[in-house]
C-alpha cells in the first residue's frame, strides 16, 4: 500500500528508508535488546571443579541441556559431571567478556569443556546437545537412518522453535500491546508445529521411534512444556489439550528422574521447591534452593 493512498489506515507504520534503533519501544526484553554484538563490560566466567562447565538458564533452551547432562549422570558416565551457572539475561549477563568469548552470540546456553586443553567452546543449544551426545555416545542413535531422525528432529526443534518463542511468545506475552495480525500469524504457525509433533507421535513412542534421544530432549523443552501449560499462560488459546499424542509423549518424559533434576538447573522463577539457581554437585538438588540462591547473589555482587 503506498503512503499517499486513499485507504491508508491513520495509525499505519511506515517504515523509514533507514532503520535506526528506537530503545523506547517496550516489551519485556526492550531493555536488554541491542542492534549490535560483542561485550558489554568485562567479567570473567567462573569456572568449578567439574571438566563440564554450563553457563545457562532454565528456560526451554537451557533445560535441553541440563535434561541431557542429568541424563548422561543417571546412566553412570560420571566424566559428564558438571558445574551449571547461573547467566542471568534480564540483567545482561550474556553481554560479560567472558561470556561473549564462550558465545559470542550472547545466548544461553554455552558450555566450555576443559576436559581439552584449551578448553572448547560450544554455543548453541542443539550444537552443545550434538557434542555431548557424540562425546559420551549416548542418546543418539548408532543406526544410520535413526541417527538421520535424530538430526532431522533436533534440527526441526531448532528451526521452530524460535516461531513459538520469539514469534508466538513474544507477541501473546510480552509485547507492549496485543497486535492481532502477528500473533494471528504465530498462532497459526505453532499450532501447525504441535500438530507436525502430534502426528509423528501418533505412531512412534519417541520422536525417533523406540529410542529416547536428543530430539525428545529438545522438543519437550520447547512444545512439551506447552502443552503442559507451562509456557506463556497460552494453553487455553492454543487449545494444547487437542494434541493428545504429545501431550502422552510429555507426560512419560516427565516421570525420568533426569527430566525432573535438569528442569530444575538454572531455575530462578516459579515455585521453589523447583528451582536451583546454580549445580555445582548432585547434592544441591537436596540443598535449600534459597540458599544456593542467596549464595548466587553475594557471588554476582563481589563480582561488581
Ligand atoms: N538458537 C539459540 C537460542 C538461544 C536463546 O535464544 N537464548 C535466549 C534465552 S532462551 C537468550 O539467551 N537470550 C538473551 C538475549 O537475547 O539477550 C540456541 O538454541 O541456543
Amino acid at each position: 500500500m503506498s503512503e499517499n493512498s486513499s485507504n491508508s489506515p491513520s495509525n499505519v507504520y511506515i517504515p523509514p528508508k533507514v532503520w535506526s534503533w528506537n530503545k523506547q519501544s517496550g516489551g519485556k526484553f526492550a531493555s536488554i535488546n541491542r542492534p549490535v554484538a560483542g561485550a558489554t563490560h568485562d567479567r570473567a566466567l567462573p569456572v568449578g571443579k567439574h571438566p563440564l562447565q554450563l553457563y545457562s538458564l532454565g528456560t526451554p533452551n537451557g533445560v535441553k541441556v541440563t535434561v541431557l547432562l542429568e541424563e548422561l549422570l543417571e546412566l553412570g558416565i560420571s566424566d559428564a559431571d558438571y558445574d551449571a551457572w547461573l547467566i542471568n539475561i534480564n540483567d545482561g549477563d550474556q553481554f560479560g567478556s567472558g561470556f561473549v568469548a564462550a558465545n559470542p552470540n550472547s545466548k544461553i546456553p554455552a558450555l566450555m569443556d576443559h576436559s581439552n586443553n584449551p578448553p572448547t567452546r560450544v554455543f548453541e543449544s542443539g550444537a552443545i546437545l550434538l557434542y555431548l551426545a557424540e562425546k559420551f555416545d549416548a542418546f543418539i542413535p548408532k543406526a544410520p537412518a535413526k541417527r538421520a531422525e535424530c538430526y532431522s528432529w533436533l534440527f526441526w526443534n531448532i528451526g521452530s522453535a524460535p516461531f513459538l518463542g520469539g514469534g508466538f511468545g513474544h507477541f501473546y506475552a510480552y509485547a507492549p500491546e496485543k497486535f492481532e495480525y502477528p500473533i494471528d500469524r504465530y498462532a497459526m504457525e505453532v499450532k501447525r508445529q504441535l500438530d507436525v509433533l502430534n502426528q509423528h507421535l501418533a505412531d512412534n513412542r519417541y520422536l525417533c521411534g523406540d529410542e529416547y534421544s536428543i530430539a525428545d530432549m529438545a522438543n519437550m523443552a520447547w512444545y512439551g512444556a506447552l502443552v503442559m501449560g507451562k509456557l506463556y499462560d497460552a494453553a487455553e488459546f492454543l487449545d494444547v489439550a487437542s494434541y493428545t499424542h504429545v501431550l502422552r509423549w510429555m507426560h512419560e518424559l516427565q516421570q525420568r528422574p533426569a527430566v525432573k533434576r535438569g528442569q530444575r538447573v538454572n531455575r530462578v522463577w516459579g515455585v521453589e521447591q523447583n528451582q536451583l539457581a546454580e549445580r555445582h554437585d548432585a547434592s544441591d538438588f537436596e540443598r535449600d534452593p534459597t540458599e544456593i540462591m542467596q549464595q548466587v547473589i553475594a557471588r554476582k555482587q563481589a563480582q561488581e
